[in-house]
């Protein structure tokens, strides 16, 4: 079962996932709205309990319920980026970065590590926890990236929390330093091109609710499809980080398409089209050591904005890389906390601080307030054991397929759940070959997922590329393939290949323009009174209604299972993802400062009706809970 919910994972899905538990079972939902909290919570404790978690089942369980105890707080916090942000402005952010001899780091634990680690599981509890210590302990960082790529859809879908909770209590928790996210441009945190007018509203949202940086990229470096997420950011106030995504090698020959002067151009196109700071975003952790040097340092000649550097280290070598960028005077580089770095994450944070200590680019951080963190996390990580990737060693094959730190394990467990495991090394040529068919093209979200797709089906069809090429067979290509050909992503530079384009439309003509000018712009009050007749009259506000315009089913959902269960989001992780043992008691803060004290008491056997009576006690007094036994 994980391996087919690994299939539901958002790299692989299209936008319609159904949860079968509110299709199947429409009387609780009506019956939820009159029980209080308590009640919902203990019902969702009750369901796990007797039918398990569908995303846990079969797969490992943590040792300790408890959640782990962040480190202790080193006095107030400290002035900070953020609060540079908020007297002086985006562009007085980004001359302080310049003016700064030491090397800036930002921490990607709460986005990408666990995403690319943990497939975005990491529960904002989990993070909420250790803000605070963020704040008072780690003042120097340049910022937190903690929203934005994958989180935003895998909370409602998966993880049953509001995404835009977590970054408003993030937000509050760490007064003082940058928080930061990653958008797709006008793909938003989604896996479609959205119209224009959804793009703005969401980012202005996501500024007002508490984002600083806002990482923006294009899934083929289309910088014309950039701009209106960038118009937005630049237009709130906040600080845009235009990225350029990096792929194949500047030093190979062989590799012309994306040579030095594609990223030099790119790097002042974005310069000229406002952003504040350069982001370059290696997904895959290709970027070589040596190549960073040549790189960056061009970069540094070429442009007069800061530049930030974002890698993964897949391929093991990511840390020779960092340290040669930092040589060549890269301003910020992305790393992950101790306990979540390296492999298919960010490559490690103290390692980082402990190679350039007593160097000019000495980073001023704590060595002994990074383990403390690192400690903490380690803890958070041993809840999440069930989405561990397995991953046991760095691989160079990276090298040759490309894949984006956040696919790749991902990819691989869709594979085996297809049966071709064994065929892993053929799926990652095939990976390469679909790659050069399309163009050579950049593979990061989504344009990375429809290449994963396409390969898949080769390998699983026995499809070599000269076959998909042939102009006299026929063949059926997955829809997203059809939909990136159709022009829906855009445009990668010099375009899709002519030949495959007429093979994949089979005579339809793709739009080469961008395609949100043609998307009509979404009415916003209509969408709103929708939304509310929808959730039977409840009030609408700007933050349901963005994770409505991102994602219609996926929110409504949601909604659905919180009207039944209430905010598990307060529940331990373990309790949330295996339910409770009977003799088992814990402690859940459903609000500041309001407890449940919850003990299990015992699990009834299935009565003729199907039901299950789970017998707690709530706060000392004796409750039971009637759930289906669905197994
Ligand atoms: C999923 O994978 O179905 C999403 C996770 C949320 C599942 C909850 S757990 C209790 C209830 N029963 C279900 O079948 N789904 C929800
Ligand atoms: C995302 O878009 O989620 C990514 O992490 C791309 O690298
Ligand atoms: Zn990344």
């Amino acid at each position: 079962a994980f391996v087919e919910n690994l299939l539901k994972h958002p790299t692989f899905l299209s936008n319609e996932y159904t949860t079968k538990f509110i299709d199947t079972t429409p009387d609780l939902f009506k019956f939820s709205k009159r029980r209080d909290r308590g009640t919902k919570v203990l019902t969702y404790i009750a369901d796990i309990t007797v039918n398990g978690h569908p995303e846990t089942e079969g797969r490992p369980v943590p040792a300790e319920a408890k959640l782990p105890k962040p480190p202790a707080l080193q006095g107030a916090p400290k002035d900070g980026t953020k609060t540079l942000l908020d007297a002086k402005g985006a562009k007085a952010v980004a001359d302080w970065m310049l003016a700064q001899e030491r090397l800036l780091l930002t921490d990607t634990t709460m986005r990408d590590g666990h995403q690319s680690l943990l497939a975005t599981r990491m529960r904002s509890i989990d993070m909420i926890k250790a803000a605070p210590a963020y704040a008072a302990n780690l003042p120097e960082l340049f910022s937190v990236e903690c929203w934005g790529g994958a989180t935003f859809d895998v909370a409602y879908r998966f993880l049953q929390e509001c995404p835009w909770q977590r970054l408003r209590e993030l937000r509050a928790a760490m007064p003082n330093l940058l928080t930061q996210m990653l958008l797709r441009a006008s793909n938003g945190v989604g896996y479609t091109n959205y119209p224009d007018n959804v793009v703005q509203e969401f980012v202005r949202q996501a500024a007002k609710t508490g984002v600083d940086v806002f990482r923006v990229f294009d899934s083929l470096n289309w910088v014309e499809n950039m701009r209106v997420a960038m118009d937005a950011v630049i237009d709130s106030g906040k600080i845009c980080e235009g990225t350029i995504c990096y792929t194949g090698d500047i030093l190979d020959p062989n590799r012309a398409k994306y040579d030095l002067k594609y990223y030099v151009s790119m790097a002042k196109e974005m310069q000229s089209a406002g952003a504040h700071i350069l982001g370059l975003k290696d997904m895959a952790g290709l970027l070589k050591p040596e190549a960073a040097r040549v790189l960056v340092k061009a970069l540094k000649e070429e442009i007069d904005i800061p530049v930030h550097f974002h890698t993964h280290d897949t391929s093991g070598i990511a840390g020779a890389t960092i340290l040669a960028a930092s040589d060549a005077g890269v301003d910020a580089v992305d790393a992950a906390m101790d306990a979540f770095s390296g492999g298919t994450s960010q490559p490690c944070l103290g390692s980082i601080v402990e190679a350039l200590a007593h160097t000019k680019r000495d980073t001023g951080m704590s060595r002994e307030r990074i383990r403390e963190m690192s400690d903490y996390w380690e803890h958070v990580r041993a809840q999440y054991v069930a989405f561990e990737s397995g991953l046991q060693a760095p691989a160079s094959e990276v090298y040759l397929h490309e894949m984006p730190g956040g696919q790749f394990t991902n990819l691989k467990a869709q594979a085996r759940s297809l049966g071709l495991e064994e065929k892993w090394p053929e799926i990652a040529r095939t990976y390469a070959d679909v790659n050069q068919m399309f163009g050579d093209i950049v593979k990061v979200t989504p344009s990375s997922k429809v290449v994963g797709d396409m390969a898949l089906l080769m390998v699983s069809q026995g499809l070599t590329r000269h076959d998909v090429e042939n102009p006299d067979t026929d063949l059926a290509f997955p829809d997203s393939v059809v939909d990136m050909m159709r022009g829906n992503l855009g445009q990668p530079p010099g375009g899709f290949p002519e030949s495959i384009v007429q093979k994949v439309l089979k005579g339809e003509a793709p739009n080469t323009d961008r395609p949100g000018a043609h998307l009509p712009p979404v009415d916003l009050d209509a969408k709103r009174q929708e939304l509310r007749e929808l959730l039977e009259g409840k009030e609408i506000d700007d933050e349901d209604l963005n994770g409505y315009l991102m994602y219609p089913k996926v929110f409504l959902d949601y909604m659905g299972r919180h009207r039944t269960y209430g905010p598990v989001r307060t529940l331990p992780t373990k309790t949330f993802f295996y339910g409770m043992e009977p003799g088992e008691e814990i402690s859940v803060e459903i609000d500041p400062g309001k407890t449940l004290e919850i003990l299990l008491q015992a699990v009834g056997e299935t009565q003729e009706d199907g039901e299950v009576r789970v017998f707690f006690e709530l706060n000392g007094q004796p409750r039971v809970i009637r759930v289906p036994n669905r197994l």
